[in-house]
């Protein structure tokens, strides 16, 4: 049977455009289901967006439109986002769409059958003016966060989760399967913090506002957003529906299933997500990679300071790889990172331009003088260098697949970008202008050539999940085979290429980025859209 491999990000709440935080996250699974792809696995790659609640509701009003037509805009917008960033996903959720309310219906339903919720009373701090509950830590100084007004202890009729059942099944679960989140430390925390003390029953359902999924039974009443929303991970599979085959095969039969995730949003996978799969009898995830965030020099991006950054210009004046590459190399895997356009312009430069650009763009012009752009035979260690690279490029790649088998898609281009500053350093070293001058060298020249274009092959190879527009273009240059352009064709070793004539075309991979105009530009246009 075929391996497959299931990966989502969050579903986004449409109450604003999206900003390069959402495109971190998305990008990640983007990289990681293109990397799964080129390892064989046939991949389910789901996003979407978490349409109900009352954030959503208020922000309908705010444009004058109903919730529904407010959604439909902002969806033809997330997902021409995503068309626009190539994005590979398989699926596009949204939580309005019936395939999605139906299933959530249908589980509310069941978990009131078998006894896993119950209508209860809800107690908590009520601001009548904004006919909105609170709990005690959500009052700022005693009064309503929101108005500041005076609130009333009150009471209300609402459903229940009895999350406090499986505890223990849920310690059980994490004893037993250690490394399921990554990094192991947010596991660590969740089960210090909220498991171990036992959980608490979770109110499922709300009266206060009505753009939700109706609770069947009681139609007043409509479903937690986050009942509602994670269920998408399944839903769009056809869970409970005619046609379920998708969740069979890559939940229920799948090899691997993983979520991409904001820290912020740890609970509500690692606690409430598992324990409503438990209740279900349906198997849990494999994997949990919850990232850190982008942050700005001044803190969290918001609205209010006016510092959060879109994608959509970064790509109109910079294109696609740059922006990926930044954010998936910078932003440490599983930590915090900090977003400034000074940092960015220098990574893309000493990277993309002068790392790899340059390899490949001074590589191929010796190719083209020297040898006609036919790529010499591989002869082994002709030159005291050879050896070294590669074993370089070996252990790079090795890096690279152990690297982003574990999903950390930071360490994994950073060891390909050690193999390719190591490349620079041996054309440096073997100097193959001098080669050229000097008859007795010519096997010795005819190494390097080899060399090169096997290194210049196989980092773009490896790469073409993170930069495809680049690796694409030195591949083309390079003129390498459809049938060569795979991870599988890597291990065929150095005469992979012997004898392959290059493109007569030999252009800068990527424009060198000009800080003292570039700065400026940036941070004129990266704040709007
Ligand atoms: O939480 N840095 O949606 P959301 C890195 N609808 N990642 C960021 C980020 C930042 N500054 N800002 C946002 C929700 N993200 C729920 C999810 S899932 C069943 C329901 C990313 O629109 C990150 O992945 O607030 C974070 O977890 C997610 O966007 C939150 O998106």
């Amino acid at each position: 049977m075929d391996k497959t491999f299931y990966i989502s990000t969050p579903i986004y709440y449409p109450s604003g455009n999206l900003h390069i935080g959402h495109v971190y996250t998305t990008f990640m699974c983007d990289v990681i289901a293109r990397y799964k792809r080129a390892c064989g696995y046939d991949v389910y790659f789901l996003t979407g967006m978490d349409e109900h609640g009352q954030k959503i509701q208020d922000k309908a009003i705010e444009s004058n439109v109903s919730p529904q037509a407010y959604v439909d805009t902002m969806a033809t917008s997330i997902t021409s986002l995503w068309k626009n960033l190539q994005i590979s996903n398989t699926d596009f959720i949204r939580t309005t769409q019936p395939r999605h309310e139906k299933v959530v219906q249908e589980v509310f339903s069941y978990f009131l059958k078998n006894g896993d919720i119950y209508l209860g009373q809800y107690e908590g701090w009520y601001c009548k003016p904004c006919e909105t509950f609170f709990t005690n830590s959500q009052l700022v100084d005693g009064k309503c966060p929101d108005c500041g007004r005076e609130v009333s202890k009150e009471k209300e009729d609402a459903y229940f989760f009895k999350m406090s059942k499986y505890t223990s099944r849920l310690l059980d679960f994490y004893a037993s399967h250690p490394s399921c989140v990554t990094p192991s430390s947010r596991l660590k925390e969740v089960v210090k913090n909220f498991i171990e003390p036992g959980l608490e029953d979770l109110c499922v359902s709300r009266t206060s506002f009505d753009w939700g999924i109706k609770v069947k039974e009681n139609p007043s009443h409509v479903v937690y957003v986050w009942l509602d929303a994670l269920l998408n991970y399944i839903s769009a599979l056809g869970y409970g529906s005619e046609d379920p085959k998708n969740f069979e095969k890559y939940w229920l039969n799948g090899t691997e299933k993983v979520h991409v995730l904001g820290k912020e949003i740890t609970r509500f996978h690692l606690i409430y997500w598992p324990v409503f799969l438990m209740a279900l009898n349906i198997p849990l995830p494999d994997k949990f990679v919850v990232h850190g965030w982008i942050i700005m020099k001044d803190g969290k991006m918001s609205k209010s300071k006016g510092n959060v950054v879109y994608p959509e210009p970064l790509i109109e004046m910079y294109g696609m790889d740059m922006l990926r590459y930044y954010l998936l190399r910078e932003i440490p895997f599983c930590e915090d990172g900090v977003f400034t356009p000074e940092k960015f312009i220098e990574r893309c430069n000493a990277d993309l331009a002068n790392n790899y650009g340059n390899l490949t763009h001074r590589s191929l012009s010796m190719m083209k003088k020297y040898f006609n752009g036919v790529i010499p035979h591989y002869m082994g260690h002709v030159n005291e260098f050879d050896e070294a690279l590669e074993a370089s490029l070996q252990l790079a790649k090795k890096t690279f697949f152990e690297k982003m088998d574990n999903y950390d898609v930071t360490n994994a281009i950073a060891a390909i970008f050690e193999a390719i500053d190591k490349a620079n350093k041996y054309v440096d070293d073997t100097r193959p202008w001098a080669l050229a001058k000097d008859e007795s060298k010519h096997d010795e020249l005819k190494s390097v050539m080899n060399h090169l274009a096997n290194t210049i092959y196989t980092v773009s190879v490896l790469l073409s999940p993170f930069l495809y527009e680049g690796t694409k273009k030195a591949l083309d240059m390079l003129a390498i085979p459809d049938n060569l352009r795979n991870y599988q064709a890597l291990d065929k070793g150095f005469n992979n290429l012997d004898g392959l004539k290059i493109s007569d075309e030999i252009t800068p991979i990527y424009a060198r980025l000009d800080a003292s105009v570039e700065i400026d530009r940036m941070k004129e246009k990266i704040y709007t859209r």
